[in-house]
């Protein structure tokens, strides 16, 4: 039987178990990337882990998150994390140079590679034909020790595309549609692999824009063939001895297939609060926008610029709208600058932020009260925008320039005259804000630079056979980390300071939950469908282990965070009957009895009085181990 594109990148790596849909695997990671909003926290584990320097073949420190430096917090997390990448083999991005998924597609990416991230738009780098997932801080810091990467063997999705992008359509749009078609959960425990004639009209870029959001579809991952695009590509970025091409077996058997005529396409828009809430730009031209936000991992190439600029030359946007951009490299910006385009983005009445996430992660440029924000980003999360009644819509650049000019969302069909962009021959290389580590000799006399904000990994303990606690929180469907712990401009300079942190977790549904759970002592919380969607931030399970969280039992889970709930000790368990969801109330005691037993067999009773809810799970024996040594830390430190 032939094998798809993912299914040769896995065989290739694969280090135990087989691959059987369902089972787990564990992979051999050639790379790693960390970003700053993650990488205090991995690189802590890292250093306790106590290996002496990475056994990656490359791995990369960026600095993309909290560029503001609002107080020492981050300027001492970004001299912990230079001084770390020093000591411990890894290269370091400064702040500046770019987010990390623009910057290592561009200058580090290599097709047929696994690389894994701790930040869930690390599939992006699947645009070039690379195997990149992204997972928990702790999974980095294993692999940057030379430790398997351990998934659950996915099935296999592919979408064929035929016909062309019609003008003002572009690959944001793809992204949309697959995400009205699939939903936010339609992508769990699956790799999409994009294929078909169509893929032939598609540059890296785009392919980039398209694998970057498989992540709103919870998918493990996304992939593209490595073609002659992508050839020509690494080439134009000094890098042609990267290239090698790769592609599915013509009899590949895939668990579904999907077909989309790009040629039928429309430009799209998600409405709030989620992803996959799709209408088209037309259907919304009466509504008026606020604000406009160009840039993030999803739409911030030079390709994506170019088209900005293009479509802003010679015009003003509208007195009533605010519109920033922020290119997403100092590759991009540096060509921006040299072929004139940055003026014409600036002299149409753009702000341009640093090449960094900025408002995407609610860095500054949070939206006026209840105000309309359009945003070519891939999330738009209650309240992430930092203003709770924001109404985030995600579109293409295009839509956003257009409604921009106008004051209203429009479709950018109606603008008439339509420019081809032609991505260069050559890009501009210069890869000075990238520091080399020191040699190994040198390493040794590298001291690590602490800050006082820099906190302890929350206490663990081994599991115990019964768990006593307090239902402190019962939450809905499509729970996100955003909820469970949010970011922004207040929160994210605490990323390395747990207690301080947990003082917001939850704070979107529900204010009092922190002081109620350490009250508690011992909490469980209550889920529905998809819990922990979003993003990959450890923060999201360390904070609820840090209050006293034991167990989070759903209907359902999203795959980082499930992940990253082991790993931090926390049982993540389903219910067997979904409808037992509706019996259970807020603050009354919960226990799990036998647990070591129901944890081998895949079944534990939850009891609530005299009621008896049965649960289900399905850990494997190393997922049991690291439950019982309470966390994967503890496991891999042998305590
Ligand atoms: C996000 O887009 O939510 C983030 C911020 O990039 C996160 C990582 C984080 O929380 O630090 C992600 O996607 O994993
Ligand atoms: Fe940064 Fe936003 Fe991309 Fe997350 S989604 S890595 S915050 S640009």
């Amino acid at each position: 039987m032939g094998l798809t594109i993912a299914q040769k990148i896995i065989k290739s790596h694969l280090v135990s178990g087989e691959m059987v849909v369902g089972e787990e695997i564990a992979l051999r990671i050639d790379q790693t990337l960390t970003q700053d909003a993650t990488g205090t926290m991995a690189y802590l584990e890292f250093e306790s882990i106590g290996i002496e320097r990475v056994r990656t073949k490359l791995s990369v420190a960026y600095i993309d998150h909290n560029t503001l430096q609002s107080g020492f917090e981050n300027a001492d997390d970004h001299r912990y994390i230079q001084s770390v990448a020093k000591k411990y083999g890894i290269r370091f991005s400064r702040p500046g140079n770019g987010i990390c998924h623009q910057v290592h597609l561009e200058r580090f990416g290599v097709p047929g590679m696994t690389l894994i991230g701790s930040d869930s738009h690390t599939p992006t780098a699947g645009g070039i034909g690379m195997l990149a997932m992204g997972a928990g801080g702790l999974d980095v810091a294993v692999a940057m020790g030379g430790g398997e990467y351990y998934i659950t063997m996915p099935k296999m999705y592919k979408v064929n595309l035929t016909g062309k992008l019609q003008p003002w359509v572009s690959a944001k749009d793809v992204s949309l549609e697959i995400l009205r078609i699939l939903s936010v959960k339609g992508g769990v425990g699956a790799i999409i692999e994009w294929g078909g004639e169509g893929i032939k009209t598609l540059s890296v870029p785009e392919r980039a824009t398209i694998t970057n959001m498989g992540t709103e579809l919870g998918a493990t991952t996304s992939i593209f063939p490595s073609d002659e695009i992508t050839k020509a590509f690494l080439e134009a970025q000094g890098r042609g001895d990267a290239y090698i091409p790769l592609e599915s077996d013509p009899d590949a058997v895939y668990d579904r297939i999907i077909d989309i005529n790009l040629s039928e396409l429309k430009p799209l828009l998600a409405c709030p609060h989620s992803p996959d809430n799709i209408r088209t730009a037309e259907e919304l031209s009466h509504i008026k926008v606020d604000q406009v936000c160009i840039g993030s991992c999803t739409n911030s190439s030079l390709r994506d610029m170019l088209r900005v600029a293009a479509m802003l030359k010679g015009k003003k946007i509208d007195d009533s709208v605010s519109l920033s951009v922020s290119p997403g490299s100092k590759q991009v910006l540096s060509m921006l600058a040299d072929c004139g385009a940055l003026s014409d983005i600036l002299a149409a009445g753009a702000r341009v932020l640093e090449c960094a996430c900025g408002p995407c992660i609610g860095m500054g440029f949070s939206p006026n009260s209840a105000g309309v924000s359009l945003r070519t980003f891939n999330r738009n999360f209650e309240g992430r925008s930092g203003t709770k009644d924001g109404q985030v819509y995600l579109v293409s650049p295009e839509v956003a320039v257009a409604s921009a000019l106008t004051g209203y969302i429009t479709d950018p069909r109606t603008l008439g005259d339509y420019e081809e962009i032609v991505l260069p021959e050559a890009f501009k290389i210069d890869d000075s804000a990238v520091l080399m580590p020191a040699s190994p000799e040198e390493a040794r006399d590298v001291e690590v630079l602490r800050g006082p904000n820099i906190k302890p990994f929350p206490e663990t303990h081994k599991l115990e056979n019964r768990i006593e606690a307090n239902l402190t929180l019962k939450v809905g469907d499509n729970i996100t980390t955003d909820h469970i712990m949010p970011a922004g401009a207040k929160i994210l300079p605490y990323r390395s300071n747990i207690p301080y942190l947990s003082k917001f977790c939850f704070a979107v549904c529900d204010e009092s939950f922190a002081e109620r759970a350490l009250e508690a002592k011992n909490s469980i919380i209550v889920g529905g469908t998809n819990y922990g969607q979003g993003s990959s931030r450890e923060h999201a399970a360390l904070v609820p282990l840090y209050l006293g969280v034991k167990a989070v039992v759903a209907k359902s889970f999203a795959r980082i965070h499930a992940a990253n709930l082991i790993n931090a000790g926390i049982l993540p368990l389903t219910f067997e009957n979904p409808d037992d969801y509706d019996k259970l109330t807020q603050n009354t005691t919960l226990s799990l009895e036998n647990l070591f037993e129901g944890m081998e067999n895949g079944k534990i009773t939850l009891k609530c009085g005299e009621m008896e809810i049965p649960l289900v799970c399905s850990y494997t024996k190393r997922q049991i181990d690291i439950l019982r040594a309470g966390g994967l830390l503890a496991y891999t430190k042998g305590e």
